[in-house]
């Protein structure tokens, strides 16, 4: 506390300035006796993420840059604004000062600016500034199209198209899936629920088992992690024979189309083989599962509204804002007409994979994506093994470790498990 008889003595000096500077300095003091000492490991997968975030305003300001950044393709940016983030997500109590961050691995220089900001004002100037961008909006309006990637939108809007009526005006050819993205443009920007995902895996079980009866289905991505939206809904398919899931994913895929639930899919063929792939390729994160991308057609009950934010607000931002996503005029879907709809579009991920492979799969496709990113950086790093959806492999024993769980996988790399719902970093 402030010494009296040096504080009155100033004042008769007329020295409001140090009195002011010193009030500065034993503030901090305070503060930093009272600041929290969190102790948080470095890599995402030794830590227990849950859903519950105590620093949602910090949280959702870094993530906006790494948002901003992955639009950008500015890859190590983008990884550091994420790192930060989850680091933040994974703290058991609201950071009230800059001094409670002392010690904690991942926040770097960028970052620290952007806490601080938001910490003092409630706001990071950056972050609005961003936000409010022309080239910010455009990408998230173009790339919020499915089939459209960060590239493809970058060159439309080198081409001046940034809203999708200048996408439609332009006549750039799209292709197939980037036309299915179009026409289902705001149902698919509108999060999935929990009890909507429910409801496709019903039919995608029936289906899966009348082509193979004894197959296993388990819901995988953000909803085994417990969210309760999410953007599609993703499933993972196998069999406890190997082999006999081969070649699946046509067949369902066309039972599903006949029956009219699919309103638009890509289906590729497996093509991992350890033999050919070897554990150098292993490490990226894009897998050779027979997959299956769909938009689905999800029949809803009458009466059942859609999850989400009410529809009424988006319509009346996408009056007055030209760059917030609109409906492609003219295309099927207007306000009215897609409320008394009985359907609505769903993006499905169907993945099949050997049983051999499958606590990978599983663990891979399960998330965050920044989860298994830490994961596989971990492995490389500090195990010097490769993992990756389909495998793991040592490199100094010069050979693939099996595992017939996830667990089995965390204890290959000498990780404390982390059960699903804890992994969302
Ligand atoms: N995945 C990954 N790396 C990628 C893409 C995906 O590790 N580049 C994994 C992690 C999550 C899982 O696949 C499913 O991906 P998404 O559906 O994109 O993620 P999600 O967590 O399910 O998110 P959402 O709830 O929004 O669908
Ligand atoms: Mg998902």
């Amino acid at each position: 506390l402030l010494d009296i008889s040096w504080y009155t003595e100033s004042m008769r000096a007329g020295r409001p300035v140090e009195i002011l500077e010193r009030h500065k300095l034993q503030e901090q003091q305070i503060n930093e006796a009272a600041a929290v000492v969190f102790s948080v490991p470095s890599y995402a997968c030794q830590r227990r993420t849950t859903l519950q975030n105590h620093n949602t305003v910090l949280t959702e300001a870094l993530s906006l840059l790494a948002e901003n950044a992955e639009l950008n393709e500015e890859d190590g940016r983008a990884i550091a604004f994420r790192r930060s983030e989850a680091v933040l997500k994974a703290l058991p109590k609201a950071v009230t000062n800059l001094a409670d961050l002392r010690g904690l691995p991942c926040l770097g220089e960028h970052s620290l600016k952007i806490i601080k900001d938001v910490l003092k004002d409630g706001v990071s100037s950056e972050v609005e500034t961003t936000r409010q961008s022309d080239r910010y909006k455009a990408l998230k309006v173009l790339t919020g199209i499915f089939g459209v990637g960060a590239k493809t939108a970058d060159r439309w809007i080198k081409m001046g198209i940034s809203t999708l009526h200048q996408l439609q005006a332009s006549g750039q050819t799209l292709n197939q899936a980037q036309q299915a993205g179009l026409e289902h443009y705001e149902d698919l920007n509108q999060p999935v629920a929990k009890a909507e995902a429910d409801a496709i895996g019903d039919v995608v079980q029936k289906v899966v088992l009348s082509v193979l009866p004894g197959a296993l289905i388990t819901l995988i991505g953000g909803f085994r992690r417990g969210k309760p939206t999410g953007h599609d809904v993703d499933f993972l398919i196998t069999h406890p024979e190997e082999g006999r899931e081969v070649g699946l994913l046509p067949k369902v895929a066309s039972l599903l189309k006949s029956q009219g639930f699919l309103l638009y899919q890509k289906t590729t063929r497996n093509s991992y083989l350890e033999s050919d792939d070897g554990p150098a390729r292993l490490s990226s994160n894009m897998d050779r599962f027979e997959r299956c991308f769909s938009i689905f057609k999800l029949e809803m009950n009458p009466g059942t509204t859609r999850s989400g934010t009410p529809r009424s607000s988006s319509r009346t931002e996408s009056q007055s804002d030209d760059h917030s996503p609109q409906t492609p005029g003219g295309v099927h879907e207007n306000g009215l007409e897609s409320r008394r709809r009985s359907w609505r579009a769903v993006r499905v991920d169907l993945v099949v994979s050997p049983i051999s492979q499958f606590a990978f799969a599983l663990l891979g496709w399960t998330g965050s994506k920044l989860f298994e990113r830490e994961m596989r950086r971990w492995a490389g790093h500090e195990k010097a093994m490769s993992l990756s959806s389909h495998a793991l492999y040592d490199t100094k024993q010069r050979r693939y470790l099996r595992a017939a769980s996830e667990e089995e996988i965390f204890a290959h790399l000498g990780l404390e498990y982390i059960p699903p719902s804890q992994r969302n970093a």
